[in-house]
């Protein structure tokens, strides 16, 4: 028998603004629609959903530099950063449902903020590491490593509502993968915050996101990156974002998006693909 004593705790961050198409708001509820916690649950891990955050109206939000509605973002990431780290203060592997990519920002900080040096998996078809200046669509879901990484702290402007934010991540701590050439960093040591873009998986498995782009990872491909992190044991926190029904074009096309993020979500925290069956099942005796 597998036993699984993972820890989740749960925050969803019903966010859009660090973009421009609507809907990826919308994923959270969705991802908990398709029952990623009763799924985790079954596979033996202990659940606390600490629900969604809510963010208010930001009337005027000029932009900075060519970043798009900072104050907006800045707000947003504020809080999401306090939430994760009261879940990881409590003890849990957090779980982030976003949501645009922007929400790494807080995500990613937040877990930093618990003391520890952090490593950083990006699984995404793009970077994220366009700074305020450099962006060239002005969406602050391009960018956030930008802002978390030590060594670019001279690149970035002053940001209205960022004021709470340090760089907390070194360089060499982080891992990209997806950007066409897989590669997954075997000898990370430090605690692993896994930053999941759906979009790194292939269009034709997972259409519903705002930017897809052809030559993605297999279903395979992006299941192996999360079972293989949790097996390392270090897996400390996970964002799923960009899953946008209203980008999918079929019910089919959501559909099979939302479910490769349950199963991706499951895969981080010990689900295996030759088969795992319930925490409490028992063979039958004749
Ligand atoms: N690189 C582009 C930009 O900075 C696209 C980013 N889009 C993403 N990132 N979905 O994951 O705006
Ligand atoms: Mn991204
Ligand atoms: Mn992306
Ligand atoms: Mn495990």
């Amino acid at each position: 028998f597998r036993r699984n004593h993972h820890s989740v705790g749960i925050i969803g961050a019903p966010f859009s603004k660090g973009q421009s198409r609507d809907g990826v708001q919308l994923g959270p509820d969705l991802i908990r629609a398709a029952g990623l916690v009763e799924k985790l649950k079954g596979q033996g891990c202990t659940v606390k959903d600490y629900g969604n955050l809510t963010f208010e109206e930001v009337a005027k939000d000029e932009t900075t530099g060519r970043a798009k509605r900072p104050r907006a973002v800045g707000q947003a990431n504020k809080q999401l950063s306090e939430a994760v780290r009261k879940i990881k203060s409590e003890g849990h592997a957090c779980v982030m449902l976003g949501g645009d990519h922007s929400l790494a920002i807080g995500s990613i900080h937040g877990h930093a903020a618990c003391g520890t040096q952090l490593s950083v998996v990006w699984v995404d078809a793009h970077a994220d590491i366009n700074t305020p200046l450099t962006t060239p669509t002005g969406n602050i879901h391009g960018q956030p490593m930008s802002y978390l990484i030590h060594e670019l702290r001279s690149k970035i402007p002053v940001m209205p509502n960022f004021s709470w934010l340090k760089p907390c991540i070194a360089a060499e701590d982080v891992v990209y993968i997806g950007l066409r050439d897989v590669d997954p960093e075997e000898q990370v040591k430090k605690p692993i915050h896994l930053s999941y873009d759906i979009d790194a998986l292939d269009p034709s498995l997972a259409p519903a996101t705002g930017t897809p782009v052809v030559g993605g990872l297999t279903y395979r491909e992006g299941i192996y990156i999360t079972e293989h992190i949790c097996q390392t044991g270090l897996l400390s926190a996970v964002d799923m974002v960009e899953v946008n029904p209203k980008r999918g074009g079929t019910d089919n096309g959501v559909r099979s998006t939302v479910d490769a993020a349950v199963d991706l979500l499951l895969g981080c925290f010990g689900r295996v693909r030759e088969g795992s069956h319930s925490a409490d099942y028992k063979i039958p005796d004749p």
